[in-house]
């Protein structure tokens, strides 16, 4: 049995034409299903629906035996105890500092807004400015408009969001694309079936270019 951990937005949807090209073809719709273990044409491949800042946990444990989680994902949550054989190009998007429009620059400490801490933390640290990182579950663009924090450290993919509010992003940290992690225990118990997949995976990828 294999058992593959997705996150059912975005990743979700560029991860089936990945599957598809395996021959893997989940029966269930996670959209419109409220399943949260999505069968799949492969009797002994299934999918299991989480959230994405789940997907590294999941694998860690072994609960899944690999899974698809944005790069950002984890970096947070530290990638040591799972394999990352593989960049997918998928999700693709950036992590950024972002400010108000027309903010004044800021000396010496600054308050930044976010959910990704360690990330901001580590940015901040490597390039000397000191910053207290107020952790956020959402809705991060809200924290500089109502005097929370001086800038957030955020995903942006067209901007749009930034500019519906006023923000304008500033520092690329990174630039952001979904990975492919393996269990450690699992990539040698069942190396017979994830290698093939791995193999088929980049080879899809390596096509697109
Ligand atoms: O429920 P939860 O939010 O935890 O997870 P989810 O299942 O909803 O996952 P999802 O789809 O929100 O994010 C999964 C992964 O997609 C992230 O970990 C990123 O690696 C990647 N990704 C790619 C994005 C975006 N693009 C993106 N645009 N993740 C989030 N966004 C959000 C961003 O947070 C911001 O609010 O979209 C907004 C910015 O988009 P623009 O286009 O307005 O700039
Ligand atoms: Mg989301």
């Amino acid at each position: 049995m294999l058992t593959i951990a997705i996150s059912k937005g975005r990743i979700y949807d560029d991860t089936l034409p990945l599957l598809a090209e395996a021959g893997i073809i989940p029966i269930d719709n996670p959209k419109t299903s409220r399943k949260l273990i999505l069968r799949t044409n492969q009797d002994d491949v299934k999918l299991v629906i989480i959230r994405a800042t789940d997907v590294p946990t999941f694998v860690e444990y072994g609960a899944a035996d690999m899974g698809i989680a944005g790069k950002d994902v984890l970096m947070e949550h530290g990638a040591e105890n799972l394999y990352e054989p593989l960049d997918l190009g998928i999700a693709k998007c950036r992590m950024m500092t972002a400010t108000p429009v027309n903010a004044p620059e800021i000396s010496g400490r600054i308050k930044v807004a976010t959910k990704y801490v360690k990330t901001a933390q580590r940015y901040f640290a490597g390039i000397g400015v000191q910053a207290e990182i107020i952790k956020l579950y959402g809705a991060m663009e809200l924290a500089p408009l109502v005097g929370l924090a001086d800038c957030i450290v955020d995903i942006v993919e067209t901007g749009n969001t930034l500019k519906a509010n006023g923000l304008v992003a500033k520092e690329l940290i990174t630039h952001i694309s979904s990975r492919l992690v393996v269990n450690k225990a699992s990539m040698k118990m069942k190396h017979g079936i994830i290698q093939p997949l791995i193999d088929q995976f980049e080879k899809t990828i390596e096509n697109r270019h």
